[in-house]
């Protein structure tokens, strides 16, 4: 592979000229050149010289700019001086004194546990961020490190560790020579896959189309469903499909046999919970035709290479693990994993032989469950993880372990997890918050400190933990673009400042205290000795830098066949079985036979323009996206509903009043509202758009949620809608 890219010199932060560098905000990590004109950044376009992404991007990348010169960013460390919102600035100083000195009076008073962290979604994507963030209240003892992963990843990741083993890596579809690729539930035109690092998804995906196919099982025709082939499905229903499926496969004789006898434990088990599900039954359950899921399971199973791919729609429904299992097992059956063209994981880049550590499992525990159960629900810890819908019952709740003191680090709970509205009022009732973040978002307002943090152009960065889940495997560093803005600090920096405040030892005590001389140190010391350098005799931060400043390929392609010998399991073969999928095989047989409940299943979306809750502030970015709930023309009708109306939304936990849009794009019995909506922050422009949060519908109750993995459920919540004010006639007008 020829890399060598003479066209740029490197240049300083700040310095005037081209810098090539990479977007930070999805899993595609764009490569894009900014251009600094007197030290601002005054244009973001596409690297056409990009290893990976050859000149891909969405208006996301070049928009950050936006973020980063916001009239509404935060720029000064802000200290609370009145009710919610209402902030004045104080010079660092006082800030990290001030918080120092409640830090440790908390903890001294009320024990380690009461002091946590919450980060958020924008953490996994600097480098090291999340373990900044969480080795900072480990060094006071404490276990409350919370994230998204239970609105997220955290089925996935319970499913991998169950079926490959703890601390193996994720699994994910070799797109390069993939004939047959089946989605269920993820929108890469529109959210850029997912859990894989491909920039350019959209046109390996087109490839798969040609040389077979790309079925999207989703209840909404998206815009990917919409361009390849749509499977629409019930919210909450995948469990049933799959298991069909997989009854299907096993009854036609379309399985591996000799394959899963010499290489896999647990089939015969899982075969014999498979075969007692009806087809009928199953059919009813998903709303897709039984003669429809026998052939979606016949061309699965026939294609030369297939890949069964799911992400966000699998991850949070009632049966989210087991789905996500059954994901794997019909992968594995069918002699997929481990195959060029199928699904495998990725080898790590930096260590050698040995298996990688992929996303959100860079530390924490190595079993998917220790022994430790949350304060709140009694539920596992997902590699440490507290499950993060229990945030506010473990503030509000008295006793041993409550938390008192959170730092809350590029996440925004309110909008992102259920029960909105309690959140909200439990951030208010901290004895200390603490906001890293460069916006007062709607949970920052709560904060008695915000302390501002730098945008992505404003760090260096190794794309460390995205070069491991992708077909084609690449590194790249980037230097900060421009200096930090105002007084922003690297969290690392913020995190060590309070540390030695408060007499403990920095997190990376290297460089004395430097935060970025740090970094740097720890990114040389992953890179030394770095199998991925081995082509071009060894890998430095520096000739990263230098020598491949649009990112550097270390491998044509992934090793499929290496996933195997990544199987954690100490006899190396991936389990389909155990005492944990026995009980969900279970539950889910069980509830076959339950009434099926009528309501409306809502469900969610994303949009292009729009990122989480956190991009709304500038209307540039947001012109046009306007938050609706789709709502089937069946459904409309019946309710004397008409598109452009408002509607009430009543779930058993709460309810939202929203613009309503008849549209055929999603199935009828389901109706869909995008999150991250209904904005309170300091951000004025985000404030005063429409749209509401959705997760004030969804359910805080710990025994609502499935119960393995803690996993909120966020798609298939049952609501009614009704019209407000005459809708039809208003249409009519
Ligand atoms: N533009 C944009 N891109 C993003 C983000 C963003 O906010 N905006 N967020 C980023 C983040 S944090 C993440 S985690 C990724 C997520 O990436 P994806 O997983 O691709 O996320 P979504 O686009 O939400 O797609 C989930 C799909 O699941 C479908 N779905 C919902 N419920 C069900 C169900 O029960 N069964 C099935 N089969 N499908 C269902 C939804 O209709 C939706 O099309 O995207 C990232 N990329
Ligand atoms: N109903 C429903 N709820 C959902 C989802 C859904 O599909 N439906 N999706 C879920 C998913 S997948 C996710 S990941 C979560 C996201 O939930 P969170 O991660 O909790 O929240 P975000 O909306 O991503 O907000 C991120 C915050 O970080 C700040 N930020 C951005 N970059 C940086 C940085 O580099 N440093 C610092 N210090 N701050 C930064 C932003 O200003 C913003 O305030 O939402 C989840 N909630
Ligand atoms: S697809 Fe868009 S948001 Fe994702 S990395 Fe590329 S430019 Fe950034
Ligand atoms: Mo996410």
């Amino acid at each position: 592979m020829d890399q060598t890219s003479p066209r740029m010199n490197r240049l300083e932060p700040g310095a005037d000229g081209v810098h090539p560098t990479f977007c930070r905000l999805c899993e595609a990590q764009c490569g894009l050149l900014a251009t600094v004109e007197n030290g601002r950044i005054t244009h973001v376009g596409p690297d056409r010289d990009h290893v990976t992404s050859s000149g891909h991007l969405c208006v996301k990348g070049p928009a950050m700019r936006y973020v980063a010169y916001d009239p509404d960013r935060v720029l000064q460390p802000l200290k609370r001086i009145g009710g919610p919102g209402e902030f004045a600035p104080v010079t660092w100083d006082e800030a990290l004194d001030d918080i120092a000195a409640r830090v440790s009076e908390i903890v001294a008073r009320d024990g380690a546990d009461s002091l946590g962290v919450y980060f958020g979604n924008p953490a996994a994507f600097g480098f090291r961020h999340m373990a900044f963030a969480s080795g900072f209240v480990r060094a006071f003892g404490s276990s409350k490190i919370f994230n998204p992963v239970h609105v997220d990843t955290g089925s996935k990741s319970l499913a991998c560790a169950l079926v490959y083993g703890p601390g193996g890596p994720y699994t994910f579809p070799d797109l390069e020579t993939c004939d047959f690729l089946l989605i269920i539930g993820a929108n890469p035109m529109i959210s850029h896959m997912s859990l894989v690092s491909e920039p350019r998804a959209l046109q390996k995906l087109e490839a798969v189309a040609r040389r077979g196919g790309v079925v999207v099982v989703d209840p909404r025709r998206t815009e990917t469903a919409e361009r390849f082939e749509h499977v629409p499905v019930m919210p909450d229903s995948d469990a049933w499909l799959l298991s069909a499926m997989l009854k299907t496969i096993s009854e036609e004789g379309l399985a591996s046999e000799a394959l899963l006898a010499e290489r896999v434990e647990g089939w015969r088990e899982l075969r014999d919970a498979v075969a007692a599900i009806s087809l009928e039954t199953a059919a009813a359950r998903c709303g897709v035709a039984a003669d429809a899921i026998r052939s979606l399971a016949r061309r699965f199973a026939g294609a030369r290479t297939a890949a069964c791919y799911g992400r966000l729609g699998s991850c949070r429904g009632s049966f989210a693990t087991l789905t996500n299992v059954l994901i794997e097992a019909l992968n594995i059956v069918t002699g997929r994993f481990g195959e060029p063209g199928g699904w495998i994981t990725g080898a790590s880049p930096f260590r050698r032989g040995a298996p990688p550590r992929s996303v959100y499992q860079q530390f924490g525990t190595q079993q998917p469950y220790g022994e430790a159960r949350s304060r709140i629900g009694g539920l596992p810890l997902l590699s440490g993880f507290q499950p993060g819908g229990t945030l506010a019952d473990d503030i509000l709740t008295p006793g041993e372990g409550q938390l008192k003191a959170l730092f809350l680090d590029s996440g925004n709970p309110v909008l992102a997890y259920p029960g909105s509205r309690k959140i909200d009022e439990a951030l208010s009732r901290l004895d200390l918050l603490v906001a890293l973040d460069f916006y007062v978002n709607d949970s920052a307002r709560h904060a008695h400190y915000v302390l501002p943090a730098p945008t992505f152009f404003e760090r260096a960065d190794l794309n460390d933990i995205f070069s491991v889940n992708t077909p084609r495997p690449w590194l790249q560093y980037t230097d900060a673009v421009i200096p930090p803005v105002g007084e922003s600090r690297l969290e690392l920096e913020i995190y060590n400042e309070l540390l030695v405040r408060t007499g403990r030892k920095r997190l990376y005590p290297e460089a004395d205290g430097n935060a970025e001389a740090a970094i740097e140190r720890m990114m040389d010391k992953l890179l030394e000795d770095a199998p991925a350098g081995d082509a071009v005799g060894g890998l430095s931060v520096e000739r990263l830098r230098e020598e491949f400043p649009n990112g550097y390929r270390f491998a044509e392609a992934q090793d499929a066949r290496g996933s195997w010998d990544r199987v954690m399991h100490p006899d190396g073969r991936p389990r389909l079985w155990g005492e944990i999928i026995a009980g969900e095989a279970q539950r889910l047989q069980a509830a076959a036979s339950q009434p099926v409940d009528r309501r409306l299943k809502l469900f969610g979306r994303r949009k292009l323009r729009s990122f989480n809750s956190w991009m709304h502030n500038d209307m540039r970015i947001v012109r046009s996206d306007r938050p609706t709930l789709l709502m089937h023309p069946t459904d409309a009708m019946e309710r004397q509903i008409a598109s452009g109306g408002r509607v009430r939304v009543v779930s058993d936990h709460g309810e939202i009043e929203v613009e309503v849009e008849v549209s055929d794009s999603v199935v009828a019995g389901s109706v869909n509202y995008p999150h991250g909506w209904g904005h309170k922050g300091g951000w004025r422009v985000a404030n005063s758009l429409p749209g509401r949060n959705v997760n004030e519908l969804a359910s805080p109750d710990p025994a609502d949620w499935e119960q393995i993995s803690g996993m909120c459920l966020i798609d298939g919540v049952p609501v009614e809608v009704t019209p407000l004010g005459a809708h039809l006639g208003a249409a009519a007008e």
